[in-house]
């Protein structure tokens, strides 16, 4: 075993996104390419010397090579001590939860959340910091800076480790505990949550459906689901990590859980339908014939989060996204709660949280979480979902039924236009920004428009400011659209348009139907197939 330190040269493109590097499996294969982003990510935040660092990942294809690529170079570069998942797996709010819990200095986590896995299919990598949140701006572009100047990186030769058994072990000087991955994660969801009352809940006959997307949280799922909360062998569907997520894209959405929703739609539907992602920090809500729309979620969780024992002393308060509806800012006014809006991306509430802002976060792209980490979390959503249904006694229909009824209903819907071509993606938005000085006024079918910006955001904590967040376009009356370049995609470029709309009257519309202006509003001003071509989107949440 030999430290070793190997020439390198900058590698172009290594620019973290929305939630850290995302790239084609086959580009971090490449020669250098994982070892360079790693020492930049190292040198970025000061350098690993004598620290505790949390490695893990959601299992896609790549995860374990690269952790023992990753633990190898925090040996050589002087980490004391490494906290690691069996097999290097680990979801991320639980790689979270071990980096606060532990009281490291961050954690290195692989995943490409909900993007397909496999060689030909994504990966990626984030530093989180030691709140357990992910590296804010300020780091991401100082490991970004870093890689444009690299010239070589450390590493340890050797054999790799045996990740397989829990314990402890050596990896030149470095001490490798290797942990129970999921363990710490099921001892946090009893601190917060009614699990008595669930398990009635359950034994009196609620059928719980959990599809896990053959991705990280099928083993959270089983030990809580089914193990600690008593419900059948087979509620946890696609319970097993595998690679390439058995081919599967698991973003738990209707399009891609559709086998969920094929069975929450149908006439014998389970009491409760829930699916997570690739990395175990977004989900998907369903109730029989009953989707709840993710900016739902959260403001129902808002109104009733008072009723899982984790929060019975009430929100500090609340934030979301953007992008996400306002459902959320009108449970917040009712109770008195502060509500925050920041840009998309979690590594944005992490200030909010950890200056005892806020305690409930979420946002529209299935992220919904609370203090009890610093990322969003699926498996604590859906627990918060049957704790308020154990509390209350009601259905998920009735609950989103009894909840429109008292805040009035935020039709909501998103737009993905997916592999744009990045030139034309541009020019288009050029063009949007550059028609927002003169839009106010103008009317489109029956909406005038009200304001138009682009979203800049100034943290109230660190006085960081954060530009060109996403162009708005808000219409008298409320109604409204908002549009930007999506941060996680590794192809093309994927055009998101969310459109949102208020009616306190008429509860039950279908939400493409309820939006029907605001969509036509937002093509007129837009010019989506103008500029592209496509004359529908390619996913609609
Ligand atoms: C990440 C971020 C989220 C963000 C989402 C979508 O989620 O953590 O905060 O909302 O990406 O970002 P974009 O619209 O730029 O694609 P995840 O689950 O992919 O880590």
């Amino acid at each position: 075993m030999t430290k070793t330190t190997i020439a390198t040269a900058p590698i172009e493109g290594q620019k973290p996104g929305t939630s850290g590097l995302r790239k084609k499996t086959r580009v971090f294969m490449d020669e250098h390419y994982l070892e360079n982003f790693v020492q930049a990510m190292f040198d970025g935040i000061g350098g690993v010397e004598g620290k505790v660092l949390v490695v893990g990942g959601d299992g896609r294809f790549h995860n374990d090579v690269a952790t023992q690529t990753i633990l190898a170079m925090a040996a050589a570069n002087g980490a004391a001590r490494a906290i690691v998942g069996q097999n290097a797996l680990l979801s991320t709010p639980a790689a979270s939860n071990l980096i606060r819990t532990m009281q490291t200095d961050g954690g290195v986590i692989l995943s490409a959340s909900h993007n397909p896995g496999g060689i030909d299919e994504d990966f990626g990598i984030k530093f989180n910091m030691p709140n357990g949140g992910p590296a804010p701006e300020g780091v991401t572009n100082a490991i970004f800076e870093r890689t444009k100047t690299l010239d070589s990186y450390h590493i340890w030769q050797g054999d790799p480790v045996d990740l397989s058994q829990i314990g402890v072990t050596k990896l030149g000087d470095m001490q490798v505990n290797i942990v129970d991955p999921v363990a710490a994660y099921v001892d946090l969801m009893q601190s917060l949550f009614d699990f008595p009352a669930i398990r009635a809940m359950i034994a009196g006959g609620v059928d719980v459906r959990f599809d896990a997307m053959c991705a990280i949280t099928g083993p959270y799922g089983r030990a809580i689901l089914e193990d600690a909360l008593g419900a059948p062998a087979g509620t946890v569907t696609h319970g097993t990590p595998l690679p390439d997520f058995g081919g599967m894209h698991p973003d738990p959405n209707p399009t891609w859980a559709h086998e969920l929703m094929a069975e929450m739609m149908g006439d014998d539907a389970p009491g409760f339908g829930a699916a997570s992602d690739g990395d175990g920090d977004r989900n998907m809500i369903v109730g029989p014939n009953c989707y709840v729309s993710p900016s739902d979620s959260l403001a129902v969780i808002a109104a009733n989060a008072h009723l899982a024992p984790g929060y019975k002393d009430g929100l500090k308060g609340v934030a979301r996204s953007m992008p996400t509806s306002a459902a959320v800012d009108r449970v917040a006014e009712a109770m008195g709660l502060q509500c925050y809006e920041t840009p998309t991306g979690w590594k944005f509430f992490g200030n909010l949280m950890d200056d005892g802002r806020v305690s409930l976060c979420g946002e529209e792209s299935f992220g919904t979480g609370s203090d009890h980490v610093r990322e969003k979390d699926g498996v604590w959503a859906v627990l918060m979902w049957l704790n308020i249904m154990a509390a209350t006694g009601e259905s998920v229909p009735q609950i989103m039924a009894d909840h429109w009824a008292r805040f009035g209903r935020n039709y909501y819907s998103r737009h993905d236009f997916e592999a744009i071509e990045s030139e034309k993606a541009d020019v288009l938005m050029s063009a949007l920004r550059a028609s927002l000085a003169g839009l106010a006024g103008q009317s489109f079918g029956p909406l005038t428009v009200a304001a138009a910006d682009d979203y800049a955001y100034l943290d109230p904590v660190d006085g960081s400011r954060s530009e060109k967040q996403g162009v708005r376009v808000v219409f008298e009356g409320g109604a409204r659209f908002v549009v930007r370049l999506s941060g996680t995609g590794t192809s093309g470029a994927t055009l998101r348009l969310y459109l949102e709309k208020l009616d306190t009257e008429q509860l039950n519309l279908d939400p493409q139907a309820a939006l029907a202006d605001v969509i036509a509003a937002a093509e007129d001003v837009i010019g989506i197939k103008a500029h592209t071509g496509r004359t529908a989107p390619d996913v609609i949440t």
